[in-house]
């Protein structure tokens, strides 16, 4: 999933992690997740000459899924994924919007993630992940100009 992530949001990701895994996959993912928004954050510097807002659309055979993404420094999260299974794989269900919602929390974005369809929650989930990365990829666009995309004139 940051595989996808990383791949079609335009950046190079490199994770190391050393979990608690005999207990469960919950801080694994989790961490890992903050890790990701606290690194994004700081690989973005100060927010200047970006679009700041982007949106995308990923869908994945019979699944499809929109992320929305404003690069505001108001961490918020809002996710619908309706994910029916328990586990996907070793990684527990309920810990895909916790992943998002720690992103986002790290990040200081706010983020809203909704699968729109989709039977498989594979598919569901893989392309909740991909319309992020597109989301970003628009976000984090460069202008051409170096202004703070604020009216307030920070973020
Ligand atoms: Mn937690």
């Amino acid at each position: 999933m940051y595989n996808a992530l990383a791949k079609h949001g335009g950046m190079s990701l490199t994770m190391k992690c050393r979990g608690d895994l005999w207990i469960d996959d919950h801080h694994t993912a989790e961490d890992s997740a903050l890790a990701l928004g606290t690194a994004f954050k700081k690989a973005l510097g100060e927010v200047r000459g970006i679009k700041r807002y982007g949106t995308g659309h990923a869908p994945l055979d019979e699944a499809l899924s929109r992320a929305v993404i404003d690069i505001s420094g108001r961490p918020f999260c809002v996710t619908e994924l309706g994910l029916k299974r328990e586990k996907i794989g070793d990684l527990s269900t309920e810990m895909i919007p916790h992943v998002f919602h720690s992103f986002a929390m790290a990040a200081g974005v706010t983020l809203h993630v909704d699968v729109l369809r989709g039977e498989n929650d594979h598919h569901r989930a893989e392309s909740a992940f991909k319309a992020l990365a597109l989301a970003i990829r628009q976000a984090i666009e460069r202008t051409g100009g170096d202004d703070v995309p604020s009216t307030k004139g920070v973020l």
